[in-house]
């Protein structure tokens, strides 16, 4: 039997769970936000590594149910969260492929705006390319539901100013191939300044990924950035693990 046909299954047997990651606040000086990132523990395999089984998802169609059951369970959490008294954004990754699913787009607004959940969809700039029209007024129908959105990956795919300056995004995340790079090369840091300047130029938040340095941070923080990601601020964790961390010292 293939991974993927028990792909169906596991999402309905728990084998599934979500890791937050935390975005850590350079104004605010604290986690204000999390990306929620998909886990599969496979009873016999062991972990799934998330590249293998996303992409495998997406060649086969099972991209729209994992997504859902990503949503929903993001949405419960970020309910969760806000009962403990945790205002967070909740940040999910959409395959640009589903922007142009309507159905899915209609069962999940729904289900958004039914909860009140703060819900942010991080979308690859390559992915959302393929089909600009219709993933546009998608992304504006998004939007107009409260959803925030977020052009994940930024620099590593077929950047375009002229696509860039169209999309009603709020939020930019920088790779974190520049980001891993910026204490070392200056080449890199150049260019993450410059990204940082080219989005507070086009009225968006910009978020940089992959900080595992304090001379990192400390560059972006100079540099006007608004949010961090990475190991430095925090590991990919389970619900309760994150809740520790919010509630323990900043
Ligand atoms: O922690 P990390 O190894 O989780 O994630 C690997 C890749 O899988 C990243 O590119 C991440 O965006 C992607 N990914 C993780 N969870 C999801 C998900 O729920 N949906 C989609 N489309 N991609 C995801
Ligand atoms: O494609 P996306 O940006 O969603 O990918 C998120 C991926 O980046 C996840 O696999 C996550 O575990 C990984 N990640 C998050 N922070 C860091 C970091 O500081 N360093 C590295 N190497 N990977 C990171
Ligand atoms: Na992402
Ligand atoms: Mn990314």
């Amino acid at each position: 039997l293939s991974l993927i046909s028990e792909l169906m299954a596991a999402l309905r047997n728990g084998e599934f769970s979500l890791a937050y990651q935390p975005k850590y606040d350079f104004r605010a000086e604290g986690i204000t936000g999390v990306e929620a990132l998909a886990r599969w523990t496979h009873p016999r395999r062991g972990v799934v590594p998330p590249d293998l089984f996303v992409g495998m998802a997406e060649e086969t169609g099972h991209i729209r149910p994992l997504t859902e059951w990503v949503i929903r369970r993001a949405i419960v959490d970020q309910r969760a969260l806000a009962a403990a008294g945790h205002d967070i954004l909740m940040s999910v990754n959409i395959s640009g492929r589903l922007l142009t699913d309507e159905t899915f787009a209609e069962e999940v607004l729904a289900a958004i705006t039914e909860s009140g959940a703060r819900l942010c969809f991080e979308i690859t700039e390559t992915a959302v390319m393929d089909n600009s029209e219709r993933a546009l007024a998608m992304i504006g129908r998004f939007k107009d539901a409260g959803v925030c959105v977020s052009l994940d990956d930024y620099g590593s795919g077929l950047s375009s100013l002229a696509y860039l300056k169209r999309i009603p995004a709020d939020e930019l995340k920088i790779d974190k191939a520049f980001v891993m790079g910026m204490d070392k090369s200056s080449r890199d840091a150049l260019l993450v300044k410059s990204t940082i300047d080219l989005a507070h130029g086009l009225g968006l938040r910009i978020t940089a990924e992959g900080v595992e340095s304090p001379t990192t941070l400390a560059l972006l923080r100079g540099m006007g950035c608004d949010m961090a990601q990475g190991f430095l601020i925090g590991r990919p964790k389970p619900l309760h693990a994150l809740i520790e961390r919010l509630n323990g010292p900043a």
